[in-house]
């Protein structure tokens, strides 16, 4: 045994893996698929050990995940957390079991910032201002008109739906001939976006303009409930959504969206390297944002080309 010790890759100086344990919100839409494959992806290009859960949209499958992580002693914890409330004691669990902890994509809201080192992720109240932009310039070409507006939301509770709608409204109130009228959240997923789109439609209260929805997906499912209303898409009713996913460019060169907020899922290198700064005691920044654009339809089908998710 002294002699294979003598040979144990620790004794060699070669450094153990770092293991990450990653719990992932779910598979809702076309931008966390490639969320999910740029972590996975980075995870196995760096040489990290990558324990992956993935919740089903759930709050409680990610507690469990993370309580998981801890029981395996894993060097670092990240994950994007569902909503943004009731993550106070698991991360105390983590903390108690000196493991660093990594936000991406979405935040929390704990009583003590201490419980997480960095996060990684959009300014989604920027992104939803950079969607009330573009209609307040679209509004300009015609000025007498009052524009009845419906909003698809995200996921009830999460960042993005909380930051986008902020965003939007403080945009959007400096014109008073912009009226938003109803707003219901469709899960971020293509399937309730259509149904809660669908009902929108039903009301038939007041003819509808513009439908604001936060992410591509659930305007993508906007779309067939217009299509089905015989209502043109794109025309009859303005599509203003975020995420800037394949499907969205598709449709704008297919004329049915007129724009998306650009939504950065492509996190995976920057995390990786934030883990290893991180479980190497480097000092890292508390906040980082990615940088994203806004891409109209006119520009789109210059763009899809270069679109890599
Ligand atoms: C945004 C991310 C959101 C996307 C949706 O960073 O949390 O969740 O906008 C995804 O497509 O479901």
């Amino acid at each position: 045994t002294l002699v294979a010790g003598l040979f144990n890759p620790m004794w060699a100086g070669a450094a153990q893996p770092l293991v990450m344990g990653f719990s992932q919100v779910g598979a809702e839409s076309e931008w966390r698929t490639a969320n999910t494959a740029s972590i996975k992806d980075a995870a196995k290009k760096d040489g990290i050990t990558l324990k992956f859960a993935d919740a089903q949209q759930k709050q409680e499958n990610q507690v469990k995940a993370l309580r998981s992580f801890i029981a395996q002693k894993v060097d670092v914890i990240a994950f994007s957390p569902v909503v943004e409330s009731g993550w106070d004691t698991v991360l105390r669990e983590a903390r108690a079991a000196k493991i660093p902890v990594i936000l991406t994509d979405r935040a929390v809201s704990v009583s003590d910032p201490s419980l997480y080192v960095t996060f990684i992720g959009s300014d989604f109240v920027e992104e939803g201002r950079k969607a009330g932009r573009w209609l307040l310039d679209f509004a300009k070409k015609a000025p007498n008109a009052e524009l009845n507006i419906v909003e698809l939301q995200g996921t009830v509770g999460s960042a993005p739906a909380i930051d986008r709608k902020k965003g939007f409204e403080e945009i959007i109130a400096s014109n008073p001939k912009l009226k938003l009228s109803r707003s219901q959240s469709g899960d971020f997923t293509r399937a309730k976006g259509k149904e809660v789109m669908e009902a929108f439609l039903k009301a038939k209260d007041k003819k509808i303009d513009v439908l604001y929805a936060h992410n591509d997906d659930m305007a993508i499912g906007a779309i067939q409930a217009i299509e089905e209303a015989g209502l043109k898409p794109g025309k009859d009713i303005i599509i203003i959504s975020i995420d800037g996913v394949k499907g969205a460019f598709e449709a704008m060169v297919a004329g049915k969206l007129n724009v998306t907020v650009e939504c950065n899922p492509l996190l995976g290198p920057q995390l990786m390297q934030l883990a290893r700064d991180v479980v190497a005691g480097k000092p890292v920044a508390r906040r980082i944002t990615t940088t994203e654009g806004v891409f109209p339809a006119e520009v789109a089908a210059k763009e899809l080309p270069n679109r890599r998710y």
